[in-house]
């Protein structure tokens, strides 16, 4: 059918979304799907009605037209749910469902600053992101223009620069899409207690018997700025059940993937240290977690472990601190370089290895991808 509709809002949980619908078909496809609308609905004028997906009412929304595009504006509630559902309503009446990225491609600093400036999830990505442009890549790239035009860069000192901010990726990816954090651990040392705990709410089953995290559960929260997808996995320990064996492995695969691991002791285990051996073994990046310390307070005494109490909220800072740290942004400033897309890697690895006469034009190709390289 002639008729395409694009989610223009994000798709993470918001107060507002916005679908577009436009083509020819578009009026046909919202009579089929509003209640009412107006033969003619002027650009300035917006008319209140509800979607119903047969007779199941989906959200009450606010249709605004585009006659520029031959199309139309769904306002509606902005839950993740609801523009799902409309969208699927939308397509089984034949329109086809297009990301809105696929209308633009984000050709500039700028364009790629408004694209990205969505996809963040805590205040920190977004100060970092919308800051690229007068600050961070956008002030270098400017600044190294002028270096270079004055001849003031050595060659090694340019390829540096470079080289430090190319290593800004690994963060650019955590603000945009979430380090992985998993806790694991023996059974009932606290796993659990403390995913509620950073959660802020209950997360997982607490229980004081062995085997209550039985699948690990997982949840997007904000670490000092970091957001951090920490996952909750089920405790080690032998049994004969194969549904948690099964689930065991499961957390194990979790274990390779995650950033980071928060190998968690209880404070009152016994042969702690041959546990904690045999836990860190085989990970890149971890770091041990005492837990329930407010049990024994006298045996604090390894400055490379983290000494808590999940139950108690006791030392928890101190933990939020080492995980930001540990996922490489013990030094991070908002308003440094962040390379955050392929083109821009692609420009700044291609500094380095051209020859300088294009060097002006591959920074200024970074601002702006119109520019014109000979
Ligand atoms: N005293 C004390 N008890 C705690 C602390 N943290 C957890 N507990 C208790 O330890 C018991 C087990 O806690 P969970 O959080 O369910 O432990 P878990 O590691 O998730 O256990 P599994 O899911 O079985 O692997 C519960 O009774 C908690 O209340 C702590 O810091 N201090
Ligand atoms: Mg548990």
């Amino acid at each position: 059918m002639d008729c395409q509709a694009s989610l223009l809002t994000p798709t993470k949980p918001g107060g507002i979304g916005t679908i577009q619908i436009t083509g020819p078909q578009s009026k046909n496809i919202l009579n089929e799907i509003c209640q009412d609308i107006p033969k003619n609905l002027p650009p300035e004028k917006i008319f209140y009605t509800s979607i119903y997906d047969d007779k199941d009412l989906i959200d009450q929304v606010v249709i605004s037209s585009t006659p520029e595009l031959n199309g139309y504006k769904i306002h509606c509630h902005g839950g993740p749910r609801i523009l799902q559902r409309l969208l699927m309503i939308i397509q089984s009446k034949g329109c086809d469902i297009l990301r809105w990225q696929d209308h633009c491609i984000p050709n500039s600093l700028e364009e790629e600053i408004l694209y990205y400036i969505p996809k963040t999830s805590t205040t920190l990505g977004v100060k970092a992101i919308s800051s690229q442009l007068t600050d961070g890549l956008g002030y270098w790239s400017r600044h190294a223009i002028q270096a270079i035009r004055s001849n003031q860069y050595s060659e090694s000192k340019l390829s540096d620069e470079i080289n430090t901010i190319l290593a800004s990726q690994h963060q650019a990816r955590i603000l945009l899409s979430s380090a992985k954090v998993a806790i694991a651990g023996p059974a009932n040392v606290g796993k659990s207690t403390l995913a509620n705990q950073l959660c802020g709410h209950t997360q997982s089953i607490i229980a004081d018997m062995e085997g209550t995290t039985r699948d690990w559960t997982h949840r997007l929260i904000d670490v000092n700025g970091i957001p951090v997808n920490l996952i909750d996995t089920a405790g080690r320990r032998s049994s004969d059940d194969e549904l948690e064996q099964a689930s065991i492995r499961l957390s194990e695969d979790i274990l390779h993937q995650s950033d980071l691991i928060l190998c968690m002791m209880s404070i009152t285990e016994e042969n702690p240290m041959e546990k904690i051996k045999a836990m860190i073994g085989n990970y890149q990046n971890t770091q041990i977690v005492i837990n329930k310390c407010d049990l024994d307070e006298s045996l604090l005494s390894n400055p490379d472990f983290v000494y808590i109490s999940a139950l108690k909220d006791q030392n928890l800072d101190q933990l939020r601190h080492i995980i930001n740290d540990k996922l490489g942004f013990d030094e991070f400033n908002y308003k440094n370089p962040l390379v955050f897309t392929d083109r821009q890697r692609q420009i700044l690895e291609s500094v380095i290895s051209d020859s300088s006469k294009n060097r002006v034009k591959l920074l200024e190709k970074l601002l702006d991808n119109n520019t014109e390289i000979q």
